[in-house]
């Protein structure tokens, strides 16, 4: 319904877009408003005056690493359609929180093109996530899409193999291993009561109230010849019904996790399903269930249904809303033929901002003209152009509009408006005639 309760005989309707066609319906109401008439016949109108459509578009596509040298996110999608007359651009946004609104502070780069390569101050090891969206830029109405993805830049991969044996200072050997509760308060606790390697594994504790907390290991690379092993001994509520248990998780995107297949497993496969009675969080997981603690025994996994993928795993341990035996100990966990990533050098925070100040459209180049470099808060830098006309701003930030001006005291410059996401050469002026 676009409006009600109308005492007059016409009705404005102005949130139409010019160039489309509506179709509109009534009813009437008698004077206590109880009463409704059947809808009126159909009639059509097309709306004159500017056409106000956002594009239709999907949304960012893929988010890879480049894995280069320095650090660098390559980011794609598939061309929007104008609601109206287009031509289409696309506003680049990021961050490194998770649902973040798009908007000016997060800009970082506009395109035309379905494609986006950031350089941009990147760090290795942060997560960053990325929205894109399309604006037309005929009437600058940007849809609102919130399709997000994220990259961990990183440098060049090579295979290796990573042995974590949990002893290292603080409970790890290598960085990138994380800890937390998903829901209770309890986390996983560096324990030295069992181990396999030689006096230290991960322990999670059952509790007797709802809860489930995860270990989490780095990032790695995935090929055809990648396999994970580990050493564990558990003991979960009960001896015969799965009410409490641990599972062993994987994602490809750092978002949706997802229980490993049974198909995967060369040793040690899970030993049932967990109940969905009592409200365990991981309930209807395959899971590694009953148990008594005793020496550690080696799970051994096949990761090749995961090639071509950046993958973590996780040691994920739900209880139920009662009762509680010990819990779960991990330990020496190996993954082998994993592709490993080095270090990425951090790209430069600015860019380079470059061009020259003719005398006239085929004349010489002006010297000693002040250039000025605005950006929308009316933060300014100027500098003295070069004998040949030539100047330079060093180490601008990118994502911002700026305005260049130019003042000579022989000639008079139109400023110029540009949106800055690279490094810009060429930004030259000529006089007004
Ligand atoms: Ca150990």
């Amino acid at each position: 319904m676009l409006a009600s309760n109308i005492a007059a005989t016409s009705y404005v309707d102005n949130t139409v877009s010019g160039g489309s066609t509506y179709s509109y319906k009534i009813t009437g109401k008698d004077g206590t408003g109880g009463c409704e008439s059947t809808q009126s016949t159909c009639s059509e109108a097309t709306a004159t005056g500017l056409c106000t459509l956002a594009p239709t578009f999907a949304g960012l596509t893929t988010a890879t690493n480049a894995a280069g040298a320095s650090c660098q996110a390559n980011l794609s999608w598939s061309a929007a359609s104008p609601g109206c007359s287009g031509p289409i651009s696309y506003n680049v946004y990021r961050s490194t929180v998770s649902g973040f609104v798009p908007g000016p502070a997060n800009l970082i780069g506009t395109t035309n093109s379905t494609t986006y390569n950031d350089t941009n101050s990147l760090i290795n090891g942060t997560t960053y996530y990325y929205v894109v969206r399309a604006k037309d830029t005929g009437n600058n109405v940007i849809e609102t899409n919130t399709v997000q993805k994220s990259v961990v830049p990183s440098g060049p991969v090579t295979l290796s193999t990573l042995t974590e044996t949990f002893e290292g200072a603080g409970g790890f050997d290598n960085a990138g291993w994380t800890n937390q509760a998903l829901s209770g308060a309890t986390i996983w606790t560096w324990d030295a009561t069992q181990s396999q390697t030689p006096t230290h594994s991960w322990k999670s504790t059952s509790l007797t109230t709802v809860s489930d907390r995860v270990l989490v290991s780095p990032p790695f690379g995935v090929n055809a010849g990648t396999t994970l092993s580990f050493w564990h001994t558990f003991a979960f509520e009960s001896a015969t019904t799965c009410f409490d248990g641990g599972t062993l998780e994987y994602t490809t995107d750092g978002v949706t996790w997802t229980v490993m297949p049974d198909a995967n497993f060369t040793a040690g496969l899970f030993n049932g399903t967990v109940s969905s009675s009592f409200s365990n969080p991981i309930a209807g997981k395959r899971a590694w269930c009953n148990g008594t603690i005793g020496a550690m025994t080696q799970v051994q996994i096949n990761l090749a249904s995961l090639a071509g993928n950046t993958v973590r795993v996780r040691w994920h341990a739900g209880d139920d809303s009662s009762v509680a035996v010990t819990g779960w100990f991990v330990d020496s966990v190996t993954i082998a033929n994993a592709g490993v990533a080095g270090a990425c050098t951090p790209t430069a925070s600015g860019v380079d901002v470059t061009g020259r100040v003719f005398s006239s459209a085929e004349g010489r180049g002006v010297r000693n003209a002040v250039v000025t470099i605005t950006d929308e808060n009316g933060n300014a830098h100027s500098t003295v152009t070069g004998a040949l006309g030539t100047y330079r701003f060093a180490e601008v930030e990118t994502g911002h509009t700026y305005i260049v001006s130019v003042r000579s005291r022989r000639f008079t410059f139109a400023p110029q408006v540009v949106q800055i996401t690279d490094n810009i050469s060429g930004l030259d002026f000529t006089p007004e005639p």
